[in-house]
């Protein structure tokens, strides 16, 4: 078992990348004909972000770009994880208005990457749906899913003479989770048990007619790869062998990887656990009207299939144990019942929900190859964050880097997982969602107080920028 680096860990052409989201770090919220996004209206309203803070100017990204160019070659990046403003290419969410100030932007950012020898990876969506469509119901309505099509198609045929990597989604299971379920995310929306199904299930339709769209138009001549990005801890029973433990874990590992997973890898359908628990408890609270997990139509493309590769974001791994099934209310929580346990030798560093686990991802990967068919992963994100006292020498950020580079060696070599690249997460400190600037996920300080914004390198950085040198090291990328 390898404990320290070796030659040959990792393939040739393995994409050693980093990444960010536009709303995270874009600013420029008004500039050029953006349109407005639901996070740009979340951030109005009092008591949502710490701070009562906004992504209005975040890294100033918009008018910084080539700084955050130079951080991306002082790391040795080959690859880079963006996305787009769906509400800075389409102003009203639509294709009947193109803002071309937008589409001269992200050309700019993708010529200067490949000017570089960096390939792009671009997420369509992370997060930040154009208000106007929020307003004619947002995620919960069926029609998103095709205008979420149409912005898929314009942006295929836009910049996919240059972009070989697109995600469609980011993270359904928090847009749904945390902005519909629990509104601790735009669109702030509560209404659990109910809404985040819908939500889900439209995200699914949304990537799987954008799939279809790239497979069926674009992708002879462009010959890319389309893949929406899961994210998902690793799981255990909180006993070994305790069978109600061991019956939670799966539920919640359901509810979470195989709530997109399943339809997309394995069965075009949600997991039958996943169902069942769901139906049951409308039953419980007698509750009629059909499921509240919606069924995919045999009339709309299908959703099995549709993905070109695993795009895994893994931050942490959790013990589960039953529990939180006799809810006064009908609610995610209740139909799980099945409830997170933190190990106390797994250490919670930066933000409450980050366990520090490097092997958890080695666990997932070769979970993720045995159940749905060795697929090619990418590491889309993962990271971990500072919190208060800021230090510039974050010795233990920088030995998670290489802990967890390590288990994911680990897992190429010894268990045969088909690993093509490791995005950490994020190239800049920037705006955390609902925990503003709070936690800093950046392997490059961002200096916010200063209308500049100076970007510095953590210790953290030069860790990973010396790790990609290893292998890096007389390879063209
Ligand atoms: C990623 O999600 C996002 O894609 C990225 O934009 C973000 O910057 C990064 O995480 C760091 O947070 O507050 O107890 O309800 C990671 C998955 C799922 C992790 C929701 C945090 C919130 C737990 N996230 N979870 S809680």
């Amino acid at each position: 078992m390898p404990t320290s680096w070796e030659k040959n860990m990792f393939p040739r052409d393995f994409a050693w990348g980093a990444g960010t989201a536009a709303y995270q770090i874009e600013g420029g919220w008004q500039a050029d004909g953006k349109g407005p996004s639901i996070w740009d209206t979340f951030c109005l309203e009092k008591g949502r972000v710490f701070g009562e803070q906004n992504g209005d100017e975040a890294c100033n990204s918009y008018e910084l770009w080539e700084k955050d160019l130079e951080c991306i070659q002082q790391l040795g990046l080959t690859h880079y994880r963006l996305s787009f403003s769906w509400a800075r290419l389409l102003p009203d969410g639509t294709t009947r208005h193109v803002n071309q100030k937008g589409v001269q932007y992200y050309n700019k950012v993708i010529d200067d990457l490949l000017a570089c020898d960096v390939s792009p990876m671009v997420t369509l969506y992370h997060f930040d749906l154009p208000q106007a469509l929020q307003d004619q119901g947002g995620w919960k309505s069926a029609g998103t899913a095709t205008l979420f099509n149409d912005y898929a198609k314009f942006c295929f045929q836009t910049f996919g003479d240059r972009v070989k990597l697109w995600i469609t989604v980011n993270e359904p299971y928090v847009c749904a989770k945390l902005g519909h379920e629990d509104g601790l995310h735009a669109p702030g929306i509560k209404e659990p048990g109910v809404a985040a199904y819908l939500v889900g299930h439209n995200m699914l339709r949304a990537h799987a007619m954008a799939w279809h769209s790239y497979n069926s138009f674009y992708r002879t001549k462009q010959k890319g790869a389309v893949s929406l990005a899961i994210n998902s801890d690793w799981l255990e029973a909180s006993v070994a062998g305790c069978a109600e433990d061991v019956a939670a874990t799966e539920r919640q590992l359901a509810f979470t990887l195989g709530w997109f997973a399943w339809p997309v890898f394995v069965t075009g359908d949600y997991p039958k656990i996943m169902r069942s628990a769901i139906d049951a408890q409308s039953e419980k609270f007698g509750r009629s009207g059909g499921s509240r997990l919606p069924s995919f139509s045999k009339d709309e493309p299908a959703v099995l299939g549709t993905a070109d590769f695993f795009a895994l974001n893994y931050y942490t791994s959790r013990k589960v144990e039953a529990g939180g099934g006799c809810g006064e209310v009908l609610s995610m929580k209740s139909d799980r019942d099945a409830r997170d346990v933190l190990d106390p030798s797994w250490p919670i560093c930066g933000v409450s929900w980050l366990a520090v686990v490097p092997h958890g991802l080695r666990k997932l990967l070769k979970y993720i190859k045995d159940t749905f068919n060795n697929p090619a992963v990418y590491i889309t994100e993962n990271g971990f964050s500072q919190v208060g006292q800021l230090q510039i020498e974050d010795v233990q950020r920088s030995e998670f880097y290489k802990d967890t580079i390590l288990e994911v060696a680990k897992a190429i070599q010894e268990d045969g997982v088909n690993v093509r690249g490791y995005f950490a997460w994020s190239l800049l400190d920037n705006f955390e969602w609902a925990d503003g600037f709070s936690v800093r996920f950046g392997l490059f300080h961002v200096d916010f107080a200063d209308a500049r914004r100076g970007r510095t390198i953590y210790r953290s950085g030069r860790e990973y920028a010396k790790i990609i040198s290893k292998f890096q090291c007389g390879q063209s990328k």
